[in-house]
Order: structure tokens, then C-alpha cells, then sequence
């Protein structure tokens, strides 16, 4: 097993500049240093939020086919296994057991699973693909939900600071999954506010919980969650190896250790750090580009006007390498 070698499974959208799934993750885990094969779900012109697209999507026998050709050649030698977008329930179904293969290796294998199913209440991919996840949670090592997958998830509505807390306990309890961060936590109180969440169990399956506070940047950008998975798998890994952490224990540490000790607390740290600076960069870049303020609200959705603020809106990734490589400086945590 090579342990810097990361299968990628997400979309991937041809635009120039154009950053959600595969082509956020690639580039970010290739700039982290690791060896990247992307298998593509779907390959679109561009990203949905655009509301206008051409493409097609790969079907659960071209995904489950694509792994037997890397099998063939003994390439299938991943440490790490990312999953992000994938539309229908028969690909997610097809993933499974390409992460089941994946995890019976002598060696192991880290799969860091991110449930994407929606946001904000609303789904976007087919319904059957809850049950699924539901069934393969119990495989992953690390679970990346947003507030409302974690809820589709745990079962539990998500609206403060305790119900936050009974979701992550009920996502380990219910799954048996070592590792939970909740991406994205807004309360509707008017906080300009977002929290992101986690925890690592002990042996015993306690939860060792944390939150960090971030800073809201205004927009409506695509592909930060693709950008936050890629990240935390790139540095988890390292604050994994720093202490001495095994793949094939999920990266478990001591019991012993503290919520804001652990090595996924640490990383989520790092991770924050660099998604503010990208996304304030990416913020001042488009307001130059707009050469205004204007914001998705105010203009009519599908409209050529929205297209051109979208396209505004895309991640200045390649512009800010020093950012994510290094933020300099980290978000702190406090116990949850
Ligand atoms: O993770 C965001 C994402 C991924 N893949 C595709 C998308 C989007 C968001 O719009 O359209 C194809």
C-alpha cells in the first residue's frame, strides 16, 4: 500500500477555472504532495450553479469497470480513498464496494466519506441515495456532512449548540464511525456566524467533541465543501503521521488524549486557516471582476447577469497556493 497515494471519486467540470469536485480535490491533494487518480461520477461543462450545464454522467458499471482496469495493473495500491458527488444511488452502491475492496487490503486503507446529498433543506442528488450512505457509512473512517446531511444522517434537527452536540454522538453511535466533522453549522438566530464540528472516539467509542467558530465571507461560492474534504484529508494525514497514527486504525489515537489535542482537531484547525484566506481572496477577485457589490439575491436566477457573477465567483485556487499550503495561521477550538 503506498501511503500518499489518494483515489479520488467526485465530479469533474471542464471550465477553466471552474472548481467543484475532482477538479478542486486533485489539484488541492496534489499540491499537499500526494499522488491523485481521479475517477470522475460525472463530467460536466460546468457546475450546477450555473443553472445551465452539458455533460453526461458515468454510469455505476463505467465507475466499477474504471477500478477493475486499475486492479489489473496492480495500481489499486491507495492509502487514502476520497468520495464526494456521486448523483445516483446504483454509483454510490458501485462505490461501496470499490471502497470495500479498498479497506480489505492488507494495510488498509483511510476513506474519507463526504455524504454529499444537498444543502439547506433541499436534495441534489436521486432519494435512494440516503439509504445507501446509510449502509456505508459504517465502512468510512472519517464522515465530512454538512448541517443538513448530518441531520439526514443522525436523525436529528440540528439547531443548537446541544442539538449539535446529540448529532455528532448519534453519527458515532449509530454508524461506529471513528471520526465526524459537521462542515457547516449556521442557527438562525442572525449570527453572522458558522461553526464547524467534531470529534474523534475513544476505543470505547466516546466522543471526543470540539467546535470551531468562522467567520462568514459573503457569496455564494461552489466547491468549498470539495475544497474542505481534499484539505482535511491532506492534513489529517500529516497531524496522523506526527503522531505516530496507523491507516489501518483509522488514525485512532490514545484515549488518554483531549478534544483539542487530537490530531483531527489540529488539522481542521489548519484547514479553516486556509479556507478564509482562499475565500477572502476569491471574495476581492470577483468584486474586481463585477467592478459592484452585487450579490446572487439581487439578481434574477439563470439570467446572464447571475452567470457572469457566478463565473465571478469561482475559486482563485490556482492564485492562492501559498494560502493552502500554508496559512500561517489556524483557527482554535474550544471543547463542545
Ligand atoms: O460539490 C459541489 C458540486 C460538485 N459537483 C457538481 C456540482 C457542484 C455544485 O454545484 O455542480 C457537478
Amino acid at each position: 500500500m503506498e501511503d500518499r497515494k489518494v483515489l479520488t471519486i467526485a465530479s469533474h467540470v471542464c471550465v477553466v477555472s471552474g472548481y467543484v469536485g475532482n477538479s478542486v480535490t486533485t489539484f488541492v491533494l496534489q499540491l499537499m504532495g500526494l499522488d491523485v487518480a481521479s475517477l470522475n461520477t460525472v463530467q460536466f461543462s460546468n457546475h450546477a450553479g450555473y443553472r445551465r450545464l452539458k455533460g453526461f454522467r458515468t454510469t455505476a458499471g463505467q465507475i466499477s469497470d474504471l477500478y477493475d482496469g486499475l486492479k489489473g495493473c496492480g495500481l489499486d495500491d491507495f492509502g487514502m480513498l476520497l468520495t464526494g458527488y456521486i448523483p445516483s444511488e446504483e454509483c454510490v452502491e458501485a462505490v461501496g464496494r470499490i471502497a470495500g475492496d479498498m479497506k480489505g487490503k492488507e494495510g488498509g486503507c483511510f476513506w474519507l466519506l463526504d455524504p454529499v446529498m444537498g444543502d439547506q433543506d433541499r436534495l441534489y442528488v436521486s432519494e435512494g441515495v440516503l439509504p445507501v450512505y446509510k449502509s456505508l457509512v459504517r465502512m468510512a473512517d472519517l464522515i465530512v456532512p454538512n448541517q443538513f446531511e448530518a441531520e439526514l444522517l443522525s436523525g436529528v434537527k440540528v439547531d443548537s449548540l446541544p442539538s449539535l452536540s446529540r448529532a455528532i454522538s448519534e453519527l458515532h453511535r449509530i454508524y461506529n464511525v471513528p471520526h465526524v466533522v459537521i462542515t457547516s453549522v449556521t442557527f438562525t438566530n442572525g449570527d453572522k456566524k458558522m461553526l464547524c464540528a467534531g470529534s474523534s472516539a475513544t476505543s470505547s467509542g466516546v466522543p471526543r467533541k470540539f467546535v470551531f467558530n468562522v467567520e462568514i465571507i459573503d457569496g455564494f461560492f461552489s466547491g468549498t465543501g470539495d475544497m474542505f474534504a481534499a484539505l482535511t484529508l491532506a492534513r489529517f494525514r500529516e497531524e496522523a503521521e506526527k503522531d505516530g497514527l496507523e491507516v489501518a486504525q483509522s488514525w485512532g489515537c490514545d484515549d488518554a488524549v483531549g478534544p483539542l489535542e487530537l490530531p483531527l482537531c489540529r488539522a481542521i484547525g489548519r484547514v479553516l486557516g486556509s479556507m478564509h484566506l482562499v475565500l477572502v481572496q476569491t471574495q476581492l477577485a470577483r468584486d474586481k471582476v463585477l467592478g459592484t457589490k452585487k450579490r446572487e439575491e439581487e439578481v434574477e436566477v439563470g439570467s446572464e447577469e447571475y452567470i457572469r457573477l457566478t463565473k465571478a465567483s469561482e475559486l482563485r485556487l490556482v492564485q492562492c497556493q501559498s494560502e493552502l499550503k500554508d496559512p500561517e495561521i489556524g483557527y482554535e477550538a474550544v471543547v463542545l
